[in-house]
């Protein structure tokens, strides 16, 4: 995310606002028509309860409470965490606010957690971490957010104020550390500016481009109350009213949308390329009206699942260096490309000199600095989606194009992703995944590890809905499935999620299996099991001449490895059952369906099924990365034998 960002910290014992930092309630405040009047906040400092006056102290409130009263405000009931001395007391006081706190096995579950619970509910998450380590294990996490656009609130204990920059025990400077992986990190300075910063941080996640936002709580601040200079409690508005930090944005400027309808009505190979901007703004229906009305093909990204429905005649779906060749064929031919909410990333560009080398592009983004950033359009248009798409459907008039939809349809005959599974063959893990897709009816809501498992459920789960496909598409974090699967789960108790991982991304977080326990989170975990990373198995193999170095996943003391029968390593099922959560494995495709029956038999129960899938599948097509869509690999034919190189020389 290019936005700008900014960390607002303080130096030890400052005394003043942090600049940048916009009170207003540091001026008397219209306190919305409950006709109390609040102190000015800067006069407000914190104190232990002794220092109060007396017959102020029954009522007072500490920093922690009133961080809980301000997430509870927020409309906060649930948050992830991880408990220690620097965050001991907004744990103590939480259920007092009606906040649960699921309490993950490792931070950065948290995190994932956290967004996993955005992405799903659409409102933000919430995660909480203790100082030093407990905040440096959620960074995986927010930068996970900031890749993927993701409206977290990271909440991070310190040290005491007085100890902050003196090397302390567990003190790290987080605010600092996030501060280019985050919309904005704050810390804490006075108990006063609590209700401010807890404002700031959620309009901010979730305002315009949404994305993760850190507030540093230094101990001290957690545990003293807000008095004013003669000692009275002066506790500060809340909610805080604050200036607004972003400016919202609207929709199309009246030139502009004269200008794409222009564009529109002139094009005769027109295709939509939408992302994961029309799901953040829950503008998928809009999406849907406006290529039906323009009978315009749509592709879209990995973050765009579930924006268009896979079996509507106009889907080309995902596009990019894994993505079908009909939809790279259609955007590299098309005369005009609808880009909306998507930011031109390299996986679905390729070389990007190349990409829709001779198209017009108008490319709509929330996000001003993602205009012309990557690739330089025609018509960049900054507006919010939810606005712009609904003008566009209105205005908007489609030219002459049945012979390219008829096209783009033949195309999609004559390119299907197809899966098969060979009876008596190891299970296919394509296959595998298509099964569970049919089984579910694509209503899943599926979270998804990093690798060819990815890919391959991004290409063989029929993705029905929108915020029901969640990846870890920007920062490619292994072990994003389980803990992400948990904060889907928590917000969408009555959906049924599937974590669809690979057997290296797992055993990055298995450990959050326990949290399905403790809090009894039906996830159902599928492992395409192929004994390898096996991404990095498949690029050792076509860019390191089979150098398969550290990439195999199985035990080394076993003599016979990944045939139907194998002894597979690790155990899932039997870490699983260290857990104490069902779970068992499958090694032949004729037992898979009633496996899967097994699993999701009961709604309520974790389980894990360990898929045991044949191991040297490779991920196709491939558009190597830096080519174009002309040297689509797909199968391992294309490659060539050693004395004809086929595209061999393509992949670098
Ligand atoms: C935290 C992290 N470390 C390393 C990588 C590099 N990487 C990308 S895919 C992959 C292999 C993943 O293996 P697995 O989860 O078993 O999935 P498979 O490709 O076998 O389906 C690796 C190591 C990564 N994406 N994330
Ligand atoms: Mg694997």
């Amino acid at each position: 995310m290019s936005q700008t960002k900014k960390s607002e910290r303080s130096t030890t014992g400052e005394d003043s606002n942090p600049p940048g930092l916009p009170f207003a309630d540091e001026n008397p405040i219209d306190a919305g028509g409950d006709q109390v009047t609040y102190p000015d906040v800067s006069s407000i400092t914190g104190a232990s309860l002794s220092e109060i006056r007396e017959e102020d102290r029954a009522r007072a409130l500490k920093g922690a409470q009133l961080l809980a009263k301000c997430l509870q405000l927020e409309g906060v009931d649930v948050l992830f965490g991880y408990p220690g001395g620097a965050n001991l007391e907004i744990f103590d006081v939480l259920r007092d606010y009606g906040i649960r706190c699921i309490r993950v096995e490792h931070e950065q579950g948290a995190a994932h957690a956290a967004e996993g619970f955005a992405r799903a509910t659409g409102r933000p998450g919430v995660c909480l971490a203790t100082s030093g380590p407990g905040a440096t294990n959620l960074v995986t996490g927010i930068a996970n957010a900031n890749s993927d656009s993701v409206p977290i609130v990271a909440i991070t204990g310190n040290v005491p104020s007085p100890l902050l920059g003196k090397n302390a025990f567990q003190e790290v400077d987080i605010v600092s550390v996030t501060a280019p992986i985050t919309k904005r990190s704050y810390q804490v300075q006075r108990v006063g500016h609590i209700p401010a910063v807890v404002r700031h941080a959620f309009r901010l996640a979730t305002s315009n481009r949404p994305g993760p936002v850190l507030m540093d709580l230094p101990k001290d601040i957690q545990q003293h109350y807000p008095r004013d200079p003669e000692g009275n409690y002066a506790p500060p508005r809340m909610p805080a009213i604050i200036e607004r930090l972003e400016d919202p944005v609207g929709g199309f400027p009246a030139d502009q949308l004269e200008e794409a309808c222009r564009m529109i009505h002139e094009a005769k190979r027109p295709v939509i390329y939408a992302g994961g901007g029309v799901i953040a703004s829950d503008a998928s229906s809009w999406l849907i009206q406006l290529a039906e009305k323009l009978s315009c093909p749509v592709t879209t990204t990995i973050m765009g699942l579930g924006a268009f429905p896979p079996d509507h005649p106009l889907a080309l779906h995902v596009l990019g260096m894994h993505g079908t060749k009909y939809a790279n064929f259609a955007i590299n031919q098309a005369d005009l490309v609808l880009a909306i909410g998507v930011r031109f990333d390299d996986r679905v560009t390729g070389k990007v000199s190349e990409f829709i080398k001779h198209g017009k592009i108008i490319h709509i983004d929330v996000d001003r600095s993602e205009l012309n950033k990557n690739k330089r359009v025609t018509l960049p248009i900054w507006a919010d989606l939810r606005q712009a798409l609904p003008q566009l459907a209105a205005s908007a008039q489609p030219g002459e194009c049945a012979e390219w939809v008829q096209q783009c349809q033949d195309w999609r005959g004559q390119w299907p992703l197809t899966v098969e599974q060979v009876e008596g063959k190891g299970i296919n893990p394509q296959w595998a995944i298509h099964q569970l897709s049919e089984l579910t009816g694509g209503d899943a809501l599926v979270t998804v590890g990093v690798g060819q498992h990815q890919m391959w459920a991004m290409q063989h789960y029929q993705v029905r809905h929108p915020r029901s496909f969640l990846s870890s598409s920007g920062l490619g974090t292994m072990g994003f499935g389980l803990p992400a699967a948990i904060g889907a789960k928590v917000g969408c108790p009555d959906r049924l999620v599937i974590d669809i991982d690979g057997d290296g991304s797992l055993n990055m977080t298995i450990h959050e299996l326990s949290t399905c326990h403790r809090y009894g989170l039906g996830v159902k975990i599928v492992v395409i099991n192929n004994q390898w990373l096996g991404m990095v198995r498949q690029w050792q193999d076509m860019i390191y001449k089979g150098h398969r170095a550290e990439s195999d996943l199985s035990d080394p003391a076993t003599s016979v490895k990944r045939s139907s029968e194998v002894e597979v390593y690790p155990d899932f099922v039997t870490i699983a059952a260290g857990y104490k959560v069902r779970a068992e494995r499958v090694t032949r495709s004729s037992d898979l369906a009633a496996a899967y029956e097994r699993m999701l038999a009961d709604p309520e129960e974790p389980y894990l099924l360990d898929v045991v899938v044949s191991s040297d599948e490779n991920v196709y097509p491939m558009i190597p990365a830096g080519a174009t869509y002309k040297d689509i690999i797909m199968c391992s034919d294309d490659l060539g034998h050693d004395h004809d190189h086929g595209k061999k020389d393509l992949i670098r």
